[in-house]
């Protein structure tokens, strides 16, 4: 094997120096080992912390086929055209619908494959240590140890571990588009929630309008914040791409957080998700007379299950 003039340069560097340094062979290994939460990945995860905190994280939502990939695409045409560095995780939905979306999310992003500001990564949303999630968080880190600006994930919004990868974005856009399986009753429910911009993306197609006066009222009646901008996009032509952008940048602004405040949140999300699970194991499993004390009141009445749950809870 013939090394290449940047692995000679490179030979015995560390790989986190070698990530700093835009080698693109380091930054893939590196989303590997941390990925699946190697063996090496703690002493990795140590290495790169100093160079954490600087990367943007966008999300992309939505159904399958709305046009995530293509929108994807087009959208980092334009952060290249500000100069700005992209990583994007793509997580593979392996569902039958849209199934082969692995090798579709790439040929979507297709302008951009031979960009070496552009790494775009897949991501099985089966199989990870400690779940996708933690993976999905230790790959915007590599990311952001290797120096992009922005990081992309573009997830299906159809399971609940989606939508739990599709939270940890900074910026959350969430789309639909007319012609699939008909309205937004058809997003899973807690979708729409997360959003902090909805687009209705085929705006070039008949229907768009239906969406978008359904998103619209999702906005007015539901739970979505109440400010929610709705734009239309024609991702296959970068039609609002423009607008998009500033949209993205007026919510960064008008939050002002850090990207440390940022990395916090997603920690703590991340823990209170991993608590959750492990509270609900033991009181679901544990033999414990405190926790048949508190089943009892619910079950007689005495107590409501969230008053049992607090009280289970201010007791540990
Ligand atoms: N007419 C029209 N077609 C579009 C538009 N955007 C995307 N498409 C098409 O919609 C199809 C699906 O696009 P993708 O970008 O792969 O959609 P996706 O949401 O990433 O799909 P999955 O990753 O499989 O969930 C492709 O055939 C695109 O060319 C658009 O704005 N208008
Ligand atoms: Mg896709």
């Amino acid at each position: 094997m013939t090394a290449t003039g940047a692995e000679a340069a490179s030979a015995g560097s560390s790989l986190v120096e070698r990530v700093r340094a835009g080698e693109l062979a380091a930054i893939a290994r590196l989303l590997t080992e941390l990925e699946r939460l190697s063996p090496a990945a703690p002493k990795l995860i140590a290495e790169i912390a100093p160079f954490l905190g600087r990367a943007q994280v966008v999300g992309f939502t939505g159904p399958p086929g709305a046009g995530k990939s293509t929108l994807v695409n087009a959208y980092i045409g334009a952060l290249r055209a500000a100069g700005k560095t992209v990583g994007v995780i793509a997580v593979d939905p392996s569902s039958p619908i849209s199934g082969g979306a692995l090798l579709g999310d790439r040929v979507r992003m297709n302008d951009h494959t031979d960009d070496d500001g552009v790494f775009i990564r897949s991501l099985a949303s089966r199989g990870h240590v400690g779940g996708l999630t933690p993976a999905a968080v230790r790959m915007i880190d590599a990311f952001d140890a290797a120096g992009k600006d922005v990081v992309i994930l573009e997830t299906v919004g159809a399971g609940q571990s989606e939508i739990d990868v599709a939270q940890v974005a900074d910026i959350r856009i969430v789309l639909n588009a007319p012609g699939l399986g008909d309205d937004i009753q058809a997003m899973k429910s807690g979708i729409l929630d997360i959003a902090d911009i909805l687009v209705v993306n085929k705006a070039d197609l008949a229907g768009a309008d239906k969406t978008f006066s359904q998103l619209a009222s999702a906005v007015a009646l539901s739970s979505v914040k109440a400010n929610t901008p709705v734009l239309k996009t024609v991702a296959t032509k970068g039609e609002g791409i423009a607008e998009l952008v500033a949209e993205v940048n007026a919510v960064a602004e008008g939050r002002s957080e850090t990207a440390e405040t940022r990395r916090r949140k997603r920690a703590r999300r991340l823990l209170a998700w991993a608590a959750a699970d492990l509270i609900e194991a033991q009181v679901r499993d544990r033999s414990d007379p405190r926790i048949d004390a508190l089943c009892d009141n619910i079950l007689n009445g005495r107590s409501s299950p969230e008053e049992a749950a607090k009280a289970l809870f201010e007791a540990t």
